[in-house]
């Protein structure tokens, strides 16, 4: 099977993440494609009609989106129960800390197209201040109230420290880690996993 897209976008990597620890690292070739929310990519526009990556490509040719949706098919395919698991109260508790970590990334991906896309003079001052406040809102809630959760390796836990290392890499001036003791803790041991390392932002 293929996924396209860059792992620059937070998405893609939580997806390729998803896979190595699913032990699919092999299986999955990642075909770089890059996408500007200006233009379409009409690689992507054939495989989905929303033109965003990642989309992952079955061996038997069927395109699938978005990245929890990848996520869930490689858990299915793979037979692993504990990125998503099956039990009421523990699933929905990962989903939820996925759906935080998913938040965060996807605010922080439209903050950056907000200062390095947007042409000079059209940034909208107040949405910013707003993105950054749910930005320190979300990691606030990660470092109080998901520690132990965050223990655990999940697509709950995926999410949040792929969210934190793309942070890291486009908007380092957050100094997220200063008043975060927890959080700054969980992403330096996650940051540590083969499925980190092997999917690792290297600066352009
Ligand atoms: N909810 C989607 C979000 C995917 C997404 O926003 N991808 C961005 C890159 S980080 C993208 O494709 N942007 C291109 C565009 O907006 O045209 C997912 O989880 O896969």
């Amino acid at each position: 099977m293929k996924i396209y897209g860059d792992t620059i976008s937070p998405f893609v990597r939580m997806a390729l993440v998803a896979a190595h620890e699913c032990g699919l690292g092999n299986k999955v070739e990642q075909v770089k494609e890059a996408v500007k929310p200006t233009e379409p990519n009409l690689k992507l526009t054939g495989l989905s009609a929303l033109g965003k990556i990642p989309v992952l490509e079955t061996d038997h040719h069927h395109p699938i989106y978005d990245s929890r949706v990848i996520i869930e098919y490689l858990a299915h395919v793979a037979g692993n129960k504990t990125l998503i698991p099956d039990d009421g109260v523990k699933r929905f508790r990962v989903l939820t800390l996925q759906a935080l970590g998913q938040g965060l990334a996807d605010v922080a991906v439209a903050y950056r197209y907000e200062v390095a896309a947007r042409p000079q003079g059209l940034q909208w001052v107040e949405w910013m201040t707003r993105a950054e406040q749910r930005m320190n809102t979300a990691m606030d809630d990660l470092d109080k109230n998901w520690t132990k959760d965050l223990g655990d390796v999940t697509a709950g836990s995926v999410a949040a420290a792929v969210a934190l290392s793309y942070i890291d890499f486009r908007l380092p001036d957050m100094n997220w880690r200063d008043i975060r003791p927890n959080l700054g803790s969980f992403h330096a041991t996650f940051s540590q996993r083969e499925s980190m390392i092997k999917t690792a932002l290297v600066p352009k």
